[in-house]
């Protein structure tokens, strides 16, 4: 197990890095991908929020806090963000201004969701905001959500409806907009729509379809996995922007997943050490965990990954790091799962489970990452 040997010291020297870490969580927590709200006051946005978080309309009230002089942001999960929401409430005064929530809109991947109550026509105000936002060259996606759908009973009706108000979205924004019909409070409970508008969000921001969408599971691992995923994901952001932020990567990332794996040994019961790590390593096999171990570079691992050793030279060291950081967490969650179970998991699973894993945040990775670096240019650049 000589070859283990520097885990210890090195995730011991980076945990001694805590101010470190905790500016780079600070980067990482306030350069979030974003979903703009826009929408009049009664038009569904608080409701939306809920209807895809899963959060209680209390959680919803109580979770929005003020980011500028005219909008909110509620950020998800509401500690170790992933994503977040803005709700511009602005938007009605007179002489709204734009221009404060642009910048924190797009300071990441962003999405602009233009919230409109079905056959609610009078939209003058969202109309004045989208001018103000497309002259700003901005923002690059956006999706068109009509609420409670089903308070029109005549489908023609609605269909109708619909048309009108997208026509004034796009002549207004100057081309051609998606746009999902919902229902999030059907008279005789239950919801409408709502699948169709994760998936047209998850098409603009990959981050939705890992954090958001819920998939039906019968297995109980992958149940307990799905509830620290954000938790991981978190930890894979942080990862991601300390390749960004200069001088901070070699040391940080694998103090970063040591962190992770501390925080994540909790929930299911048990507690890591340097043998433990070395077991799982190992059983990951020397392509992952021996050369983890010799150089805790993520660069290098990742070079031993099936289909990435070509790419690795022109591939982010960011996305590198994101991914392997994730890859690393959803493997301990498995191995610990079993562990304490007491029931063999085969290194095989583990390998397979790994590439899988990393693969699965890739489109993830790349978005947050491109995003990061787009806004570290930009205040490098209003700094200068
Ligand atoms: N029936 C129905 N009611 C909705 C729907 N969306 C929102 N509402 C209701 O409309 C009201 C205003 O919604 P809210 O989300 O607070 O609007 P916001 O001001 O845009 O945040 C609330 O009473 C909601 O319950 C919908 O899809 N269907
Ligand atoms: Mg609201």
């Amino acid at each position: 197990m000589r070859q283990f040997d520097n885990i210890g010291r090195i995730f011991r020297s980076a945990d001694e890095n805590d101010t470190l870490l905790s500016q780079v969580s600070q980067y990482h927590d306030s350069h979030l991908p974003t979903l703009w709200l826009l929408g009049k006051t009664g038009a569904g946005k608080s409701t939306l929020v809920q209807a895809i978080t899963g959060n209680s309309d209390a959680e919803i009230g109580k979770g929005f806090r003020p980011c500028t002089r005219t909008a909110r942001r509620f950020a998800f999960p509401e500690f170790k963000p992933v994503l977040q929401f803005v709700d511009t409430r602005g938007l009605s005064e007179s002489g709204y201004d734009a221009t404060e929530d642009i910048k924190i809109c797009t300071k990441q991947g962003h999405a602009l969701i233009i919230v409109m109550k079905m056959g609610d026509t009078e939209q003058g105000d969202v109309l004045r905001a989208i001018r103000q936002i497309k002259s700003s060259q901005q923002i690059n996606n956006s999706l068109i959500v009509h609420t409670a759908a089903h308070s029109v009973q005549d489908l023609q009706e609605r269909e109708r409806l619909v048309r009108y108000n997208c026509g004034q979205v796009e002549e207004t924004l100057g081309s051609e907009t998606t746009s999902v019909a919902v229902d999030f409070k059907l008279p005789e409970g239950g919801t409408d729509g709502v699948e169709g508008l994760v998936s047209a969000l998850s098409e603009m921001l990959p981050i939705v379809a890992v954090a958001l969408r819920k998939r039906q599971c019968s297995d109980e691992e992958v149940k307990k996995f799905q509830q620290l995923q954000t938790k991981v994901l978190w930890y894979s952001g942080v990862s991601g922007v300390s390749d960004i932020v200069p001088g901070i990567g070699l040391v940080a990332v694998p103090g970063i997943q040591w962190k992770m794996l501390t925080d994540l040994a909790e929930p299911y019961g048990t507690k890591w050490n340097k043998s433990a790590l070395a077991e799982l390593l190992g059983a990951l096999g020397a392509g992952i965990g021996f050369r983890y171990s010799l150089k805790f570079g993520t660069r290098q691992v990742v070079k031993f990954l099936p289909g990435w050793g070509q790419t690795v030279g022109a591939a982010s060291a960011a996305v590198m790091s994101f991914c392997t950081t994730y890859a690393i967490g959803r493997v301990a969650c498995k191995y610990m799962y079993h562990k304490n179970r007491n029931e063999d998991v085969s290194n095989e699973e583990l390998r397979d489970l790994f590439y899988s894993a990393f693969d699965s945040v890739k489109a993830v990775a790349g978005q947050e990452v491109a995003g990061m670096s787009k806004a570290d240019h930009l205040s490098q650049n209003a700094s200068e």
